[in-house]
């Protein structure tokens, strides 16, 4: 099983244990206990690819947002393929604080790693402060920035499909597939692990 590395950055409260809560678990508490220091949770999740169907198991890292855990966060976004960066679309305050988890994982994270952009509580519109399109246009300055995926924990919506997405860049970014015998490994590699054939081209498995 391919294995990869999640976090979940954001202030505290804005949902991530939520979040995580109802991928992992499908359930979700109005009471979720504050996260102390951080959490770990392990899923698999299955993604369409053109030539087949491939299986990852990702290791999801919770962190406590609040700020004197932070300190920790470095140790812990090392190794990891992708962050998840959580607003919450009742809070403003939250939204300006992912600038600060933004230097965070880039001074921590590979380079590569898949960011990807939550916005959470969508289910409790009246007390609604941040508009999709404002929190569109705060994240313009960042290259990486490609769309916001809106989400409630509470009704469920869009929480499968960003841990979908999640693992269809991380496929993207860490996979190749091989030509003469159609198996998936790691775009690091020049020959195939499974036949040897040398990689000529490399071809996206999804
Ligand atoms: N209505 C609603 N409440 C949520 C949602 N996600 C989280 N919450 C609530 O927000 C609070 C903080 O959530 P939690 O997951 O602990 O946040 P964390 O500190 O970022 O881990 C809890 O009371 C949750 O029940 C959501 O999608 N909708
Ligand atoms: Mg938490």
């Amino acid at each position: 099983m391919l294995k990869y590395k999640i976090i979940i950055a954001g202030a505290k409260d804005v949902g991530k244990s939520s979040f995580i809560a109802r991928f992992c678990d499908n359930i979700f508490k109005e009471d979720m206990k504050a996260t102390i220091g951080v959490d770990f949770k392990r899923k698999n999740i299955t993604v369409k690819g053109s030539h087949k169907d491939i299986s990852l198991e990702l290791n999801i890292w919770d962190f406590a947002g609040e700020e004197k855990y932070r300190t920790l966060f470095p140790a812990y976004a090392n190794g990891a393929s992708a962050a998840f960066l959580l607003f919450d679309t009742t809070n403003k305050e939250s939204l300006e604080d992912i600038d600060n988890w933004v230097k965070i994982i880039d001074g921590s994270a590979h380079s590569n790693i898949v960011k990807q952009v939550i916005a959470t509580k969508i289910d409790l519109k009246s007390e609604r402060e941040v508009s999709k399109k404002d929190s569109t246009e705060f994240f313009q300055k960042y290259d990486w920035f490609t769309e916001i995926t809106s989400t409630s924990s509470k009704t469920g919506e869009n929480v499968e499909e960003a841990f979908l997405l999640v693992a269809k860049k991380i496929i993207k970014n860490n996979l190749q597939i091989c030509k003469p015998c159609g198996e998936v490994f790691n775009k690091k590699l020049k020959n195939c692990q499974y036949c040897g054939a040398k990689v000529e081209i490399e071809v996206n498995p999804i």
